[in-house]
């Protein structure tokens, strides 16, 4: 089986860019180490602070991120870091040519189940003006990106990434600590009958969404004429491991419970990774109004809708964003 370095480079990526993925992903098989150990560690539960976001931040939680920031800042290819547990960037090396955003611990409530979590990434080039702790080098489209993926912590340890260059799957074989890949070139089937959404934020979506899971809903007896299965992990991580492995689609629509918060999923390290991945993969990332990708943030946590899959039913999911606006 091929080596994760080998398919770097079959997939151009340039020398630094790759040592730069190999550091971060010593962090997260270091990580996978620590999750595995549960309870028996101690590292299981909350701790009494919360994150910028205003969540209570699990144990795990701050033990990835110090883990990655780490990491990351000793490498010295990284000038900044932004990180969902982190109130602003963290600089790191003046000289360095990439940032870095990450969630270190994405569905870090599963850990209380030892359910499906991971680590959630992507890397830019770093201005050669930006000063380490200038947020607003970060403030780029998704475009930009230069390499994203997760690191999932389940059954196996599978790492989930591109380059521009198509979605590759991986797995970590432990007995060398060498990610091997498993599912080279994915690709997201067009049609698809299976879904996930919250559908407990039901009352709280925008009519299109409404309408659309109403139909979703009424199965062979609507107007869709065929029956739909749903899906949640609680973990994007998870859910969208599973729409790139067999197809499907995640939404996490806009929710009008809170206008600072149109959406629950972060732009930076959860949403843009994500659409940059299924891009790849032939499905579609879109907000509702436009291609995830292509929003322009304005700040480092910033919040957008998703709905992210199966190309035909995000086609027929944006029909009644069309229908109805
Ligand atoms: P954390 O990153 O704070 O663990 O949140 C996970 C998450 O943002 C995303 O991975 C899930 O899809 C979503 O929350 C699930 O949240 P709800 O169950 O509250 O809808």
């Amino acid at each position: 089986m091929k080596r994760l370095n080998s398919q770097l480079q079959q997939d151009g990526a340039p020398l630094e860019l790759i040592l730069l993925i190999r550091t971060l992903l010593a962090g997260c098989k270091e990580i996978a180490f620590r999750v595995s150990q549960g309870a028996l560690a101690g590292v299981l539960g909350s701790t009494l602070s919360e994150n910028v976001q205003g969540e209570t931040q699990k144990k795990l939680d701050v033990i990835s991120n110090q883990i990655l920031k780490d990491t990351l800042r000793e490498s010295g290819y990284v000038k900044a870091i932004s990180s969902e547990e982190e109130d602003d960037v963290v600089p790191c090396n003046p000289e360095g040519n990439y940032l870095v955003s990450f969630d270190p611990l994405d569905g870090s409530s599963n850990t209380e189940i030892n359910s499906l979590i991971g680590t959630i990434f992507s890397i830019a080039h770093a201005p050669q003006w930006m000063e380490p702790s200038d947020p607003s080098a970060f403030l780029q489209p998704g475009t930009q990106m230069v390499a994203a993926g997760y690191v999932l912590y389940g059954p196996s340890t599978m790492l989930a990434m591109t380059t521009g260059r198509g979605t590759h799957i991986y797995t970590l074989d432990k007995t060398h600590g060498g990610f091997l890949l498993t599912q080279p070139n994915v690709s997201i089937p067009a049609q698809t009958t299976e879904y996930a959404i919250n559908a407990s934020n039901q009352r709280h979506w925008e009519p299109a969404m409404q309408a659309y899971v109403a139909d979703l809903l009424a199965g062979s007896d609507g107007p869709r004429e065929k029956n739909f299965n749903m899906r949640w992990v609680a973990a994007m991580v998870g859910d969208i491991h599973r729409v790139l492995c067999r197809g499907g689609i995640f939404m996490y629509p806009y929710d009008k419970r809170d206008p600072d918060k149109p959406g629950k999923l972060r732009l930076l390290y959860e949403a843009n990774p994500m659409a940059f991945l299924i891009e790849q993969a032939g499905g579609l990332a879109h907000t509702g109004s436009g291609r995830i990708m292509e929003v322009m943030p304005t700040e480092i946590h910033q919040r957008v809708p998703v709905l992210l899959g199966s190309k035909d039913e995000i086609e027929a999911c944006l029909s009644y964003y069309k229908a109805h606006s």
